[in-house]
């Protein structure tokens, strides 16, 4: 029988929607998914198994122009997306035009690769629309094959699912066929802790904060974690403390209720905030959260 596998990888810019269609395609929330830019802050395997196949997608950062060295690292991302990449998934979102950055957009253009570019948002847009965007991404990228989806109402999602099994390579799989990602388990720990606050904390606070999992302890009935939530600077703990505590607790329970279902056991979670000046400039540091590439 013969085995298809490759690598999958899904770029574009902020907030179009590159982690709501990695988690359709695995059926399974890997990756946070928020309203604002910048969610994603690393690359994300998603692995999709099936007897003769291995779809090793990946989910990655936002293209931006980096202001500080977390997102340069997270540019670094982007940028190992496009040298593995046995299909590239180029994802825009309706109504929008071109790449935040040009060097990246030079880059797909001229791709030896299929690029599959997807048109995502349809179910807010309207037909006149749609048909002036899908005429509108032909012109700029003539190389790329164009399919209107909606990542969050599923449509147009199983189609583009075949669509990209048909173009993978012939090859063994890259990884055990029982393994879903790469990331290990004190990882979505950070991320369900940090998607609690994209959602409740206004401004730069979201930008500021990075969550270290120092504990992770699983026995028969529970699973114990105790996690860190670093901030800049003394007035950002204290917004992140909130009066009496109320506004950590809310981001400890929400977090704690979303855990328990990726993990499938009850969870004990202990939070504390920290304040570590500068740690998203600071190479060693960034390093040490996994920001290496
Ligand atoms: N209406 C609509 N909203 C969508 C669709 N897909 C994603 N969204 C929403 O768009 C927002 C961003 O989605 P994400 O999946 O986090 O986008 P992203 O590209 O991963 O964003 P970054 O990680 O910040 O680069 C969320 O509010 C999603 O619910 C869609 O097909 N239709
Ligand atoms: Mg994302």
């Amino acid at each position: 029988m013969s085995h298809k596998a490759g690598f999958v990888n899904i770029i574009g810019n902020p907030n179009v929607g590159k982690s709501t269609l990695m988690n359709a395609f695995v059926g399974e929330k890997l990756s946070i998914i928020t309203s604002k830019a910048q969610t994603t802050r690393h690359r994300i395997l998603g692995i999709v198994n099936g007897e003769d196949f291995q779809m090793v997608l990946s989910d990655t950062p936002g293209i931006i122009k980096p202001a500080y060295e977390l997102q340069s690292s997270m540019m670094g991302f982007v940028k190992s997306a496009f040298e593995d990449a046995d299909v590239l998934i180029y994802m825009v979102e309706i109504g929008e035009k071109a790449l935040k950055d040009e060097r990246f957009f030079e880059k797909i253009k001229n791709s030896t690769i299929p690029v599959l570019l997807l048109l995502n948002k349809i179910d807010i847009s309207e037909q006149g629309m749609l048909e002036e965007q899908v005429q509108y991404w032909q012109e700029q990228l003539p190389n790329a094959e164009i399919h209107p989806i909606s990542a969050l109402q599923n449509f147009n999602v199983t189609e583009v699912f075949h669509r990209i099994l048909e173009l993978l390579p012939e090859a063994p799989a890259y990884y055990p066929k029982d393994q879903l990602t790469d990331k290990p388990e004190r990882f979505f720990v950070n991320e369900t802790i940090r998607e609690k606050i994209l959602q409740f904390y206004k401004k730069e606070i979201p930008y500021a904060v990075e969550i270290d999992t120092e504990e992770f302890f699983e026995d028969e009935k529970i699973i114990r974690m105790r996690s860190v939530i670093m901030v800049e600077r003394e007035t950002q703990k204290g917004i992140i403390i909130g009066h009496k505590g109320a506004a950590l607790k809310r981001v400890g329970v929400e977090a704690r209720k979303d855990l328990e279902k990726f993990f499938e056991k009850q969870v004990h979670l202990e939070l504390y905030v920290k304040v570590n000046k500068n740690w998203r400039n600071d190479p060693n540091q960034l390093k040490r959260f996994g920001y290496n590439n």
